[in-house]
């Protein structure tokens, strides 16, 4: 298999299958991530311009690093943060962060060769001392589709700065992948949903701490949180999802010939989250479908019509907005 001896070692990869998760480090250079960051405080000065202009900002903290800006902006107004955690920025940074060689390597570990990067990705900005940045208890597949429960769908979360306990770094319980999904309900802030206390299995939970250039790595039945930043730098991170194209997927990939794809008209799902845009990373046997362009991978998801998920726990949260329709 491509990847394993180069990328993971045997007990790392023994680890993500026997606890449901794992951390790596030393995924990304420093200079891996920067053009990212770049994107980022881009997009950060472009928010805080126009809140200048609209009276609502006195300065834009331009001359702050990545680590503290947003933190100086949010002691004035908390409506930057909240429109980036409320929205899916498409950049190229992100593109190349998604697609890069060595996450994919990773991913193709435990997807095999036809990867696609499911379309559920996320940038979060946890702010110091602010409670709308705490993640609940959950496991991703509480939000995705029950078809996909017993399939892989891995989440490699990336921090962009060093993930500590003290500034929110995930937790996790241990092997509590080897559980079926859990009920989920609505949490109080109406945005996430959540597995409450009485419902969390036996297991202590740990934390989970991951330097600049490394990943946690973790599955669609790892039950994880994120708490209270108890510091004065924001903890940005990024989390991507990866899956077997031989899953449920919305990417635009050709069904070939012995492929055991199953079928929407068979009541299988269109994709393991439909709401947003999958695209097909790496590929042996459909190298002409891989997205290799930034402006490829924007143009695929801004002209994704989205289809709504099933709502099993009978609730509706307030997910984020794609870029499609958010600006
Ligand atoms: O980054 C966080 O604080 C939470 C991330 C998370 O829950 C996830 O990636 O599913």
């Amino acid at each position: 298999m491509i990847g394993v001896g180069r990328v993971l070692r045997e007990e790392q990869i023994q680890a993500f299958h026997t606890d449901g998760y794992v951390v790596v480090e030393d995924v990304f250079s420093p200079d891996d991530l920067q053009p990212l960051v770049d994107d980022i405080t881009a997009e950060v000065n472009r928010r805080a311009e126009l809140l200048v202009q609209q009276g609502e900002l006195s300065q834009t903290y331009a001359e702050a690093d990545f680590e503290r800006q947003l933190a100086k902006i949010s002691l004035e107004t908390d409506k930057l943060a909240l429109s980036i955690w409320n929205g899916v920025l498409s950049s190229p940074g992100i593109f190349h962060l998604i697609s890069h060689p060595r996450l994919v390597d990773i991913a193709e570990v435990f997807c095999g060769p036809e990867v696609i990067a499911s379309s559920v990705y996320r940038l979060r900005p946890k702010l110091p001392n602010y409670a709308y940045g705490a993640v609940p208890w959950h496991q991703d597949s509480g939000y995705f589709e029950p078809y996909c429960d017993h399939a892989l769908v891995i989440t490699a979360w990336v921090p962009l700065v060093d993930a500590t306990e003290a500034n929110g770094c995930l937790w996790v319980i241990p092997k509590s992948h080897e559980h079926d999904v859990l009920r989920h309900r609505l949490h109080e802030s109406g945005r996430y949903l959540e597995i409450v206390e009485a419902d969390l299995p036996e297991g202590q939970a740990v934390a989970c701490p991951v330097p600049k250039g490394g990943a946690m790595l973790f599955t669609n039945r790892t039950i994880h949180g994120s708490f209270e930043n108890r510091t004065d730098i924001v903890r940005w991170s990024m989390d991507l999802r990866y899956q077997s194209a031989a899953l449920p997927t919305n990417a635009p990939i050709t069904r070939l010939e012995g492929d055991d794809l199953p079928s929407v008209a068979a009541g299988v799902p269109a994709a393991c989250y439909p709401p947003e845009a999958d695209f097909l990373v790496r590929s042996q046997k459909r190298p002409n479908e891989v997205i290799r362009t930034p402006e490829a991978f924007d143009a695929l998801r801004r002209n994704y019509a989205p289809q709504s998920v099933t709502n099993r726990w009978g609730v509706h949260w307030a997910a984020p907005k794609a870029p499609a329709d958010h600006s």
